[in-house]
């Protein structure tokens, strides 16, 4: 068993598989990071290429991102941390017209680990259930993920009315074609480019 064999079955979309193989290599001493990062991740990176060259289309796409979610299932356990104390409340989501979740999973999944209470709005979320959500949850952070170029749009949005709402609500952005210089320009208190990067920019914030 190797790291390429849970690779090839995100790319096989080995649902039924993957789980095993998993436990195989987490058995034979490799850490739950480096399968998250050298094999899921880099599967999915492939699944991408593929699509962008023709050779696989959205049903594979979807398929790929199911398989890879049964997996980070195998996983969850050993990426979230110690969460016995509570650093306050964070709503997540993916903004309006994405439909993207599998690094806002990630992330919210690592934030939870950290001790943050975390309520997870799903995806395709719109200003103001970003916004009625930290307001009913006394949240202390938005975390907002965009995985397309054209949501970047709904991010700045959001964050910009929220921004003027609540002033004193940390936003942080994050998501493929998301970065830093972006983040700035919008307005957002921090950006991460992955979900143990936003995890220390929440802490920052609390310490
Ligand atoms: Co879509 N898709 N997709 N897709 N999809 C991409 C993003 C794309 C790059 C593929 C490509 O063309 N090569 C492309 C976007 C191009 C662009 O805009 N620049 C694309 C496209 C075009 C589309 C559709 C438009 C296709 C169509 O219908 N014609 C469509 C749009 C649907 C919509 O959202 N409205 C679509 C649909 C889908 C599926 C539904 C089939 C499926 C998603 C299933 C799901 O999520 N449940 C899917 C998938 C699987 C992908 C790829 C292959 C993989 C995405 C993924 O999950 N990556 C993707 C190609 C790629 O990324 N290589 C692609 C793994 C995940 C761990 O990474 O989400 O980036 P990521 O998260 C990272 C970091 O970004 C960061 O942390 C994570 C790592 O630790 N991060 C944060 C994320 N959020 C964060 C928030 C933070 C901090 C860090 O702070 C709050």
């Amino acid at each position: 068993m190797s790291l390429d064999d849970i690779y090839d079955a995100v790319l096989d979309f080995d649902e039924d598989g993957i789980s095993q193989l998993i436990n195989q290599e987490l058995e034979s001493g490799t850490d739950a990071k480096t399968i998250l990062n050298e094999a899921l991740i880099e599967a999915l990176d492939e699944v991408g290429k593929c699509f962008t060259e023709g050779t696989m289309f959205v049903p594979d796409m979807l398929m790929a991102a199911e398989t890879m979610k049964v997996g980070v299932d195998v996983l969850r356990p050993l990426l979230t941390g110690d969460n016995s104390t509570n650093k306050g409340t964070a709503v997540i989501g993916s903004v309006k017209g994405d439909m993207h979740d599998i690094g806002k999973n990630l992330v919210g999944m690592m934030v939870e680990g950290a001790g943050f209470t975390v309520i997870d709005l799903g995806v395709d979320v719109d200003t103001e259930t970003f916004l009625n959500a930290t307001r009913e949850h006394k949240a202390k952070f938005v975390l907002m993920s965009a995985l397309l170029t054209t949501t970047m749009l709904a991010m700045k949005e959001a964050v910009q009315t929220i921004k003027a709402a609540e002033p004193d609500l940390k936003i942080v952005v994050g998501g493929a074609p998301v970065n830093r210089e972006f983040a700035n320009t919008i307005g957002a208190d921090g950006y991460s480019d992955d979900a143990p990067g936003a995890v220390a920019v929440m802490r920052a914030f609390v310490s």
